[in-house]
């Protein structure tokens, strides 16, 4: 994996925060929240933003509004892959329509549904949003395990067959490697002739470093959300990949403006009643300086000794702690 994998390879972000963000334990999102929240990717420039499933009256209620909006992205809906849930979506005319399949088979039987009848099915859905001149992508939850995986690909070529904007895998659990990671992109990048995308939870703590693997694999697109927020320790954090990403070369996300992250998130904590976590590059204590020895060296060296990226990059503040007792001497830089 290299960079230059990397830069072939990435399209774009596609925010989940209105949809896996609103799956963590303390979310409940009012319309202004909404508002609010995807005026921000708008300055942020996120490519596209993906919402609840409008089969939910209010979430239905609230998308006539949102989509009304001029200055936001694509709103793309997560529905599942039933015609029910489809009309609903076509209904509210978003720009797109993410279906999530299921490759695991005892869960189907607990539908009724054979393989092929859910196969089917999505086919019927993917030509109905196809028809209707919108955006559509095919997603498999648990995609990327290996018990999954080969009933996943026949999924996924499927719908790379029937012409989908993109596919894409989930990493439901949050139990995948990075290198397991990018060995299974590797595959289906091999397999897949379409954009690929990934989604990625977090459990294991690799939510980051998989999203990067899987981009240097072939993987183009990736869900994000605001902090990372989403169902137990949520998914790949906004802040955390563009980070990265400028970090592997800052061409890569200069569509995007990162100085509005340290805001977004903090706005989001806001909103779900939580501070935003300390190992976030958007925390109040992000740049915070504390020990002698470090707040010396960013006196005498440079703030660089010191600091991953700039304060100012991510939009956050450098808070230099003078008055505890391992701080030394008072310090002042
Ligand atoms: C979930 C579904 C999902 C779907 C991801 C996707 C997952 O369990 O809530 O559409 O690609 O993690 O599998 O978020
Ligand atoms: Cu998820």
């Amino acid at each position: 994996m290299n960079k230059k994998l990397i830069h072939d390879h990435f399209t774009g972000i596609n925010d989940s925060t209105l949809r896996e963000g609103e799956q963590y334990n303390g979310s409940e999102f009012s319309l202004q929240d909404q508002q609010e929240i995807l005026k921000l990717f708008h300055e942020i420039g996120v490519d596209t933003v993906e919402v609840g499933n409008p089969i939910v009256p209010e979430i239905s209620q609230d998308l006539r509004v949102l989509t009304a909006r001029a200055d936001r992205p694509p709103l793309m809906a997560h529905i599942r892959n039933k015609e029910s849930d489809l009309n609903a979506a076509l209904d509210v005319r978003v720009d797109g329509v993410h279906l999530l399949c299921t490759a695991d088979l005892s869960r189907l039987q607990t539908m009724y549904l054979t393989l092929e009848q859910h196969i089917a099915h999505m086919t019927q859905n993917v030509r109905r949003v196809q028809d209707e001149g919108l955006a559509v992508r095919v997603s498999v939850e648990h995609g990327l395990e290996e018990r999954f995986f080969a009933d996943a690909l026949k999924i996924l070529k499927t719908a790379d067959l029937l012409g989908v904007d993109r596919v894409q895998v989930a990493d439901t659990r949050g139990i995948m490697l990075p290198w397991e990671i990018e060995n299974r992109v590797q595959i289906l990048r091999r397999e897949i002739q379409t954009q690929i995308g990934i989604h990625l939870h977090n459990d294991l703590g690799h939510a980051v470093s998989n999203a990067l693997y899987a981009l240097g694999a072939g993987a183009n697109w990736v869900d994000t959300t605001l902090m990372g927020i989403g169902e137990r320790t949520g998914i790949t954090p906004l802040s955390s990949l563009l980070v990265n990403m400028n970090k592997v070369d800052p061409q890569l996300v200069e569509k995007y403006d990162l100085s509005v992250l340290t805001s977004a998130e903090q706005r989001m904590a806001e909103i779900v009643h939580m501070d935003v976590p300390h190992n976030l590059i958007t925390s109040p204590t992000a740049f915070s300086h504390k020990a002698g020895i470090h707040v010396n060296g960013l006196k005498k060296q440079g703030t660089a000794t010191y600091e991953a990226v700039s304060p100012e990059l991510v939009g956050n503040e450098r808070v230099i702690v003078t008055d505890s007792r391992i701080s030394g001497r008072k310090q002042h830089v």
